[in-house]
């Protein structure tokens, strides 16, 4: 990882305890983890995943790691072949490990080795609603989200759906942790901003890192 040279301009936000979030934690790989993306997806691929109640969901995505979440008429799961390909998903690249180890230890979980690498791509209008990532085996494990290209407002509740989310403005190249006691918390994206980012045009991208096995 590249020496923190910006460290007296980073902004850390405690969010609760047990999550922050790392202001341009990802800024000296940002170019570098989006460049991996065209090659992954052209293993696996974006898709719009199917939900329950036979909707679509409105987030492209796909997933590189061991395991990988998915979503079907069937409900949510994790699991090692991607459905699209039946083959597995593409392993998860060593700079996105690296990344992902090296926030989760700035927010205090040392030694995170993620197995699954679920990758976001959020067009203009894209929302995600509020909810918790409850389909991991393994809560004693931090979850990792880059944001990367065009910002979004970054909803971020509490343990109850019920508690009013607050909204942090979520830029290109931070990072957000969270792990217990905040592993629960609901939280979501809402409106991605409009206009061009350099590297990524009018989307947003999310890596989010888990230990789901
Ligand atoms: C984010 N993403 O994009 C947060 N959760 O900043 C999520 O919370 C998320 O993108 C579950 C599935 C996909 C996601
Ligand atoms: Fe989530």
């Amino acid at each position: 990882m590249q020496p923190d040279l910006f460290a007296d301009t980073r902004s850390r936000i405690d969010l609760g305890p047990g999550a922050v979030l790392l202001g341009g934690f990802a800024l000296a790989e940002a170019e570098a983890l989006i460049g991996e993306i065209p090659a992954l997806a052209a293993v696996s691929g974006f898709r719009h995943m199917e939900t329950r109640s036979g909707g679509r969901l409105s987030v492209a995505m796909f997933n590189c790691g061991e395991t990988g979440w998915v979503s079907d008429r069937r409900g949510y799961r994790y699991q090692a072949i991607d459905p699209r390909t039946d083959r597995p998903w593409p392993a998860i690249p060593p700079r996105f490990l690296a990344l992902a180890a090296g926030a989760a230890a700035q927010a205090g979980y040392p030694g995170f080795v993620p197995d699954a690498c679920l990758v976001n791509r959020y067009d203009a209008e894209t929302k995600l609603s509020l909810h918790q990532d409850m389909d991991e085996r393994d809560h004693s494990a931090p979850i990792v989200s880059v944001s990367l290209g065009q910002a979004a407002t970054f909803l971020w509740g509490g343990l109850s759906r019920s508690d009013r989310p607050r909204r942090h403005r979520v830029l290109h190249a931070d990072v957000v942790v969270w792990g217990e006691p905040s592993r629960m918390v609901f939280h979501g994206v809402d409106s991605v901003e409009r206009g061009t980012h350099p590297l990524t045009g009018p989307c947003r991208y999310n890596l989010t890192f888990r230990k789901a096995r």
